[in-house]
C-alpha cells in the first residue's frame, strides 16, 4: 500500500463550488477511483492560500498513471478546469510532495 500526497491549487473565491462538487461526485468517478485501488481519499484546502492538499492510500501506485486515459477522468477534470489551476489537457497542475513524516 502506497501513500501519495500532492498539491494542486483552487482559483480564488471557488471553495463553496469546489466542495460543492465534491460533495456530489459522480457516483463512476468513485468506482473508477475505487477500482483503481484508491481509498481514504482526502483533500484538504488550505483557504490562505488557496492551495488543495490532497492525500491518499493506493493499493498499487502505479496503477494511477492508467486514469489519465479513462474517459470519466478527464470528463471529470474538464469539468473541474474553470475553478482549479489546470493543465491544457484539463488535468489539475498536481505537484508531489515528499513525505517526511509517518506514525503508523
Ligand atoms: C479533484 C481533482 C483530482 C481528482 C479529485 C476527485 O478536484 O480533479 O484529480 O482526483 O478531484
Amino acid at each position: 500500500m502506497a501513500r501519495i500526497a500532492f498539491k494542486m491549487k483552487l482559483h480564488p473565491g471557488k471553495e463553496e463550488e469546489y466542495k460543492r462538487r465534491h460533495d456530489e461526485l459522480w457516483p463512476e468517478l468513485e468506482t473508477l477511483l475505487k477500482d483503481t485501488g484508491i481509498s481514504d481519499y482526502s483533500i484538504f484546502l488550505d483557504s490562505e492560500t488557496n492551495l488543495l492538499f490532497g492525500v491518499l492510500k493506493a493499493e498499487n501506485a502505479g496503477a494511477l498513471d492508467n486514469l489519465p486515459g479513462q474517459p470519466v477522468m478527464r470528463k471529470w477534470w474538464a469539468y473541474m478546469a474553470d475553478i482549479m489551476e489546470s493543465n491544457a489537457d484539463h488535468s489539475p497542475v498536481s505537484i508531489p510532495l515528499q513525505e517526511v513524516f509517518y506514525l503508523p
